[in-house]
């Protein structure tokens, strides 16, 4: 590399970067480095070379993890929780703030409620009924710095990666941003991303064409790191599509099919302790952008009610009940994702009988100025409809 006025700085850290071994380390420090490298023309041609390089580290760290993974999940399926009900949360937390007792109040579970960490050493799940429904409620064992690289740890994670909405259960008691940190650090740690929009970036692996990339001015950062990150993973032909705002982080997320993108929410919970008000104004203050945040306690059954009520909004499901005519709504309804019309009822229920011979559709609904409609079979859905379907 040719000799370019540095400063000090830029020297010190240089060295820093050279002795560092470790491969994640290695590209916090080149990253700083690059932070640190003269802006003038005449060292253009080397803040370019490290700029590769930082691509090619970073591709190199991506392809260890997802070697470790491949490795990891040739292990035991031991402790699974078995998806049952119409939707699954998992309640994720620190030791001791408080999952076990929330999850008693509102089921028939009688789990451990102690104040000794890991009281619940292993995931468990319980039903709670709700509104003509069942949701399973699963508790994660107590999330601590490092728990990703233990086993029971990695084992709840795969639970928690793979249900459709995790409650962060943040102890009112507690030190809020020392538990944010810890739950919000594992979660990232095992590639679960809260609340992000899967569809910032959209990648399509082609055949032939070489790397195409639409939307740059979507891409927050120098666009020329895509093309070298894509490089150095030795990806050489495909489509980027920037639809929104991305980061590198989310290419880099995109690229990788073992990111999973799961809806959260937060229960303040222990809102009947001394100083939980302004517990509770601390998160809503630094989380209630990102976060809906429903405050609870257990000890008092607070605010349980609207708990269940987020749980569901944020499961996205749509509950139709199916009539007869001539007769009372069927007791239990059909649970189908948020979105889904007419049709998809209809396929649920007889696809020969009510799609293929589909005649008419009545919907009633109760808060509706008009109470009974009739509709095809792409009319949307909406929570709590009272279904009819008529067949030829
Ligand atoms: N004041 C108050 N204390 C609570 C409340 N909920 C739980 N606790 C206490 O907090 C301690 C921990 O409660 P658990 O429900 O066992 O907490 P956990 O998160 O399941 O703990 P682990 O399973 O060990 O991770 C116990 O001593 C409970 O009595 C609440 O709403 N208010
Ligand atoms: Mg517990």
């Amino acid at each position: 590399m040719c000799p370019t006025n540095v400063s000090p700085e830029f020297d010190r850290q240089r060295q820093i970067y050279e002795d560092t071994e470790d491969l994640a380390q290695r590209i916090v420090e080149l990253e700083k480095l690059l932070s640190l490298a003269p802006r003038h023309k005449g060292a253009e041609r080397m803040v370019a070379d490290y700029r590769k390089k930082l691509a090619k580290l970073k591709a190199e760290l991506a392809k260890r993890r997802e070697q470790e993974r491949a490795r990891r999940s040739g292990g035991s399926e031991e402790g699974a929780v078995r998806k049952e009900g119409a939707g699954q949360v998992c309640f994720v937390g620190v030791a001791n703030s408080g999952k076990s007792a929330l999850i008693n109040a509102v089921t028939n579970a009688d789990l451990t409620v102690a104040d000794y960490p890991l009281s619940t050493p292993s995931p468990t799940p319980a039903m709670m009924p709700f509104e003509d429904i069942k949701i399973q409620l699963v508790e994660i064992p107590g999330l601590f710095e490092g728990a990703t690289d233990t086993s029971i740890g990695r084992q709840s994670l795969t639970i928690a990666r793979n249900t459709d909405c995790i409650a962060l259960v943040v102890d009112l008691s507690q030190d809020i941003e020392w538990q944010m940190r810890i739950v919000l650090g594992e979660l990232d740690k095992a590639r679960i991303r809260l609340n992000r929009e899967p569809t910032a970036v959209r990648i399509e692996r082609v055949g032939s064409g070489g790397l195409v990339v639409y939307g740059k001015q979507f891409y927050q950062g120098n666009i020329d790191e895509v093309y070298e990150y894509l490089r150095a993973r030795r990806i050489t032909n495909v489509i980027v599509r920037f639809q929104k705002p991305a980061t590198f982080d989310q290419l880099v997320d995109a690229l990788d099919a073992s990111v999973a993108y799961v809806r959260a929410l937060i229960i303040a919970t222990k809102g009947d302790v001394p100083g939980s008000a302004e517990a509770f104004e601390e998160l809503r203050r630094e989380y209630g952008d990102r976060f809906e945040i429903v405050p609870t306690s257990a000890v008092k059954g607070e605010n349980l009610d609207a708990m269940k009520w987020a749980l569901y909004d944020h499961l996205d499901i749509l509950r139709v009940y199916t009539k007869v005519p001539g007769r009372k709504r069927e007791d239990r309804p059909l649970v189908l994702p948020e979105g889904s019309v007419v049709e998809d009822a209809a396929r649920k229920i007889h696809k020969e009988l009510f799609v293929k011979r589909f005649r008419a559709a009545v919907i009633y609904r109760e808060d509706d100025r008009i109470k009974r409609r009739q509709v095809g079979l792409s009319y949307p859905l909406q929570d709590g409809d009272v279904l009819q379907l008529m067949h030829r």
